[in-house]
């Protein structure tokens, strides 16, 4: 249908082309300039206001028909905020409360997912490649921009805004599950931290002023490290594997690994404090 409307259109204005330059070339005709108001008036104002509203109906129209559909159901909403450099995702209603995790975003596979894209501090852009667009972030003034992934899986997002040193370091993971699996990741997200884990008390006194283990207690500076374990990467990819040591790692190295991130130095933490610390971590999953 639409492609009718394109070559229907194209071969219109192929067609005026080819006749005003035939017109042109006919030397025996004898010409009178066009008057100033025929110029202006019909092809500076008219030509151009009937082109570009025929234009501007056909894109809204074409822009809305190219949005995943949510076929009735409403689509699935989450929350993407950028900071300078990692992305915070916010669940808004599962089970009627705010989930808070950072890094990866979970979505339901096979479903149309509406992302309110946030900034707090300099322009962003929220980018999946392979799910669709870029929507900016802007500061003060939220977007929203529909993905849909057909099919479970992985799919790699990147910050797509020149933001400051470690903006190359700005990805993301958009992982998406079949439904069933995706209820159960909500489910181990919304678990609290173990309060008597022999690391517990360390996390809250070193880390516990920008971290909260807990997606349902979001506080501080840094992202929440709900769920951390089970992330697939550390500092939006700047520690892209997840050895069992990476927690350790981490503490010890995040320094020289993402230079300029907004997570102080630890070279005066005890190591073992660093050792119940990392073992905390690794039990968030
Ligand atoms: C002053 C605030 C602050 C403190 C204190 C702090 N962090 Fe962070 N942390 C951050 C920020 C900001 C980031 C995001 C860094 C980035 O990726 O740009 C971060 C990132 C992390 C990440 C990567 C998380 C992810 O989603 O990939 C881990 C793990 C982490 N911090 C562990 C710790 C541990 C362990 C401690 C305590 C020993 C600690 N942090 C103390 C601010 C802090
Ligand atoms: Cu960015």
């Amino acid at each position: 249908m639409l492609w009718w409307w394109m070559l229907g259109g194209a071969t219109v204005i192929l067609a005026a082309v080819m006749g005003l330059l035939f017109y042109a070339l006919r030397t025996d005709t004898p010409r009178r300039a066009p008057s100033t108001l025929m110029l202006l008036g019909g092809a500076g104002m008219a030509l151009p206001l009937l082109v570009l509203t025929l234009l501007l109906v056909f894109s809204l129209r074409t822009g809305e028909a190219l949005l995943p559909r949510a076929n009735g159901e409403t689509p699935f909403r989450v929350e993407a905020h950028a900071r300078q450099w990692w992305w915070e995702f916010i669940y808004p209603d599962v089970e009627g409360r705010p989930l808070h995790t950072a890094g990866e975003l979970h979505i339901p596979a096979g479903r149309a997912v509406e992302v309110r894209v946030v900034a707090h501090d300099v322009i962003h852009s929220f980018w999946v490649p392979r799910l669709g667009g870029k929507m900016d972030a802007i500061p003060g003034h939220p977007n929203r921009i529909r993905l849909q992934a057909d099919a479970p899986g992985t799919y790699r997002g990147q910050c797509a805004e020149f933001c400051g040193v470690q903006h190359t370091f700005m990805g993301f993971l958009v992982i998406a599950h079949a439904e069933d699996r995706f209820g159960e990741r909500m489910q181990a997200l919304a678990r609290p931290p173990a309060a008597d884990h022999p690391g517990a008390a360390d996390f809250a006194a070193s880390c516990g002023a920008c971290h909260s283990a807990d997606a349902r207690r979001p506080h501080g500076a840094g992202p929440n490290l709900a769920g951390v374990a089970s992330r697939r990467w550390l500092g939006g990819g700047a520690l892209a594997d997840d050895a069992p040591d990476r927690f350790i790692r981490w503490i010890a190295r995040h320094p020289e690994l993402k230079p300029g991130s907004r997570e102080p130095d630890h070279a005066l933490l005890p190591a073992d404090a660093a050792g119940r610390i990392a073992r905390f971590l690794e039990d968030l999953r």
